[in-house]
């Protein structure tokens, strides 16, 4: 089952089946035992035609977020953790990641607040002061106010890693800006956890041609999405639910850099793709 947000209503898709659904969006996605919620509602719904759905989607999709907070997961992959200890190697900094792909407690940090987000087809931003910039695709979780998680989105993590690599203590200005966290283009809600055989792919066009594509399962993730859920949710309520980025493990060689005008497209199957057009943040006119 998936859950697309339109900028005025949601369409839920089910068994090929799509239905326009009037509720509002933290209220449906904070359900316990969502899935079921929503088996049960479509039983007295009826279909909208493919071409009404698709319409829909293409003209009017929203990002699947409403009040949540985005928070996320660092180096919860072996390729993260190398990747960080590369960049990080003249800061001195390199062994923090070292230790904190091993130790117990798990990297998590606050990305983005909802009005900072971008969805599918929305433009992502790099930083007009970095010179080191990578998407991150990463499995999205959403999990409800009562630390369940009931659903799944494609997420993208834009970093700096130059600012990152330059001093550890600078990583909120490495993660944290307008349109640096995209997720999209909707949440899926299965009746069992996604398999650890899931695969995340990426690719980058640049002036319409491939210049990065890479795939990875999810299975090689260190972590448990329970466990990283568990750790967030430990001293922090969060009344509508929230998204949780689990971190990446497609890192770009050293050598890419993203550029204005790239496109970067994520797919985790059975969510879907997640497409975004990098570009700098709109000069505000004086
Ligand atoms: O430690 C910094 C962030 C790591 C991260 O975002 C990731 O591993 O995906
Ligand atoms: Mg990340």
């Amino acid at each position: 089952m998936k859950i697309f947000k339109l900028r005025n209503g949601i369409i839920l898709q089910h068994q090929s089946a799509s239905y326009l659904i009037d509720h509002a969006w933290d209220w449906l996605v904070n359900r316990d035992e969502l899935h079921q919620y929503l088996t049960d509602l479509v039983k007295g719904l009826t279909p909208i035609s493919e071409e009404k759905a698709s319409a829909c989607i293409q003209d009017e999709l929203a990002p699947p977020i409403g009040m949540q907070e985005v928070w996320a997961a660092g180096v919860t992959y072996m390729r993260s953790r190398e990747a960080r200890m590369e960049e990080s190697a003249d800061s001195g900094a390199a062994d923090l990641y070292d230790r904190v792909y091993a130790a117990e407690r798990p990297e998590l940090f606050f990305k983005s607040t909802p009005q900072r987000v971008a969805g599918h087809n929305q433009h992502v931003h790099i930083r007009r002061d970095s010179t080191w910039d990578v998407p991150e695709p990463e499995m999205t979780l959403f999990i409800n106010s009562k630390g369940n998680i009931q659903g799944y989105t494609v997420g993208n993590d834009m970093s700096s890693r130059s600012i990152e690599g330059e001093n550890a203590l600078y990583l909120p200005q490495a993660k944290i800006f307008e349109r640096s966290a995209a997720i999209g283009p909707c949440i899926y809600v299965p009746a069992e956890p996604v398999g650890a055989d899931t695969v995340i792919k990426m690719s980058i066009h640049r002036d319409g041609a491939e210049v990065y594509y890479d795939e990875t399962p999810i299975s090689r993730m260190k972590r448990s999405f329970t466990e990283l859920a568990q750790f967030l949710y430990r001293e922090c309520d969060f009344d509508h639910g929230c998204f949780l980025m689990t971190g990446t493990c497609l890192v770009p060689p050293n050598d890419f850099t993203l550029r204005e005008g790239d496109v970067v497209s994520i797919t985790i199957d059975p969510i879907g793709t997640l497409i975004n057009t990098v570009s700098y943040k709109p000069e505000i006119e004086p």
